[in-house]
């Protein structure tokens, strides 16, 4: 029977196009916004919920784009929501899996929201909903992307010396791998045991390229490489996870629990890049989490480079599990120009703290809201 109080009465969505602080270039596209898709449900006791569903570079890295994402959530997942108890999000996340094939990152959207609501009638934060926190903080990488390897050695050295970061991701794939390898090389140079060293290659390289990238990087201190090739390589994925002691990454290939056992059973990564959005939801990443740790696998929190709001939600999630090996990337609101929540997260000391407070513990600011977001936002009411 569904609980009148807590019945779900409205679901908004809205899409905000926030600056980025400066071009970052990916391999298969160069930032220079990041838009991001917001969801707030309200709930018949007047309690809220708030989640984010964000990709990067349009419709550049994944099947969906901000605008799929919003008409997902506005036309196909909340007329099935509206009027169900709020409380039951287990049963959203079934239903929704019946009604709506894919479009993770739409489902993560609500699913966040649905699980901000119910820590907030609770009164306590979405970790404990998954069992409690066991961090109060978690090592973050920074990616470097400026495009110039002189811009990006300034950066580096500028996050160490200000104990922001020590872990650094470089966004290679773009160039020949030549190049590439001689960037990472003068970087990882220039920061010597000062930092880790990382790449994301987003799938750019063919195995060929990526035999003699992963050699190159190997030598070069680089400690773990991300997707070197497509998604559905998985066979080329653990040739190269077997043949070089660099780590291999999966990210892409990451698309929910489903996928996670398809990676392990091909021995198609070393370790696991667990992203909330691709994975359909914290639930759906924690079970990626718990099929990367029961395969022996390490673990690292990748992001989707979301605001503030995205990041709050992923830190509830990770700050519950044991060990992440690599750390986490949960830097998206640093890359940004401005500040979407009215309380920042807080990073120091080469971590990320995670954020107090009930539910997912981010409060939007109004004023932000309002000016970074696109015109044509859509409200379904029950
Ligand atoms: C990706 O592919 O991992 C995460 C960090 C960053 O700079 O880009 C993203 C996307
Ligand atoms: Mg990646």
């Amino acid at each position: 029977m569904v609980n009148s109080v807590t019945k779900i009465d409205q679901i908004e969505t809205m899409i905000l196009d926030v600056p980025t602080i400066r071009g970052h270039v990916l391999s298969m596209a160069t930032m220079r916004t990041q838009t991001a898709v917001l969801v707030k449900i309200r709930f018949a006791d007047g309690s809220e919920g708030i989640g984010e569903g964000t990709t990067i570079g349009g419709l550049s890295y994944g099947a969906e784009s901000p605008e799929s994402i919003q008409s997902a959530i506005a036309t196909y997942i909340s007329p099935a929501l509206l009027g169900r108890d709020g409380n039951d999000v287990n049963g959203a996340i079934q239903l929704i899996g019946r009604l709506v094939k894919g479009n993770r990152i739409a489902k993560a959207a609500v699913e966040i929201a649905l699980w901000d609501g119910l820590g907030k009638r609770l009164g306590v934060p979405v970790s404990q909903l998954f069992g409690g926190a066991v961090h109060e903080k978690l090592p973050v990488a920074w990616t470097l992307a400026s495009g110039n390897s002189d811009t990006d050695i300034a950066e580096a050295e500028e996050m160490i010396e200000t104990r922001r970061h020590n872990i650094f991701k470089l966004k290679i794939g773009k160039r020949s791998v030549r190049e590439d390898v001689a960037h990472v090389a003068r970087i990882k140079k220039a920061v010597g045991d000062a930092a880790s060293v990382r790449v994301d290659v987003n799938t750019a390289w063919s195995l060929q390229d990526a035999r003699w990238g992963l050699k190159g990087l190997q030598d070069a201190g680089c400690e773990l490489v991300e997707q070197p090739v497509q998604a559905r390589y998985r066979k080329a994925m653990a040739e190269l996870a077997r043949g070089y002691e660099i780590a291999v990454m999966a990210d892409e290939a990451l698309n929910g629990p489903e996928d996670a056992l398809a990676v392990v059973a091909g021995r198609a990564a070393d370790v696991f890049a667990v992203k909330v959005a691709q994975s359909g939801g914290l639930k759906r990443a924690s079970e990626v989490i718990a099929i990367g740790e029961a395969a022996g696998l390490g673990l690292y929190g990748g992001t989707m480079l979301e605001t503030g709001l995205g990041t709050a939600a992923a830190l509830q999630l990770f700050a519950t599990v044991e060990r992440l090996h690599w750390g986490t990337e949960f830097f998206g609101p640093l890359l940004l120009t401005d500040e979407i929540l009215a309380e920042p997260i807080v990073y120091r000391d080469f971590c990320v703290e995670t954020p107090k407070g009930n539910g997912i513990g981010a409060t939007l600011d109004p004023d932000k809201i309002a000016f970074f977001r696109r015109d044509g936002g859509r409200t379904v009411k029950a």
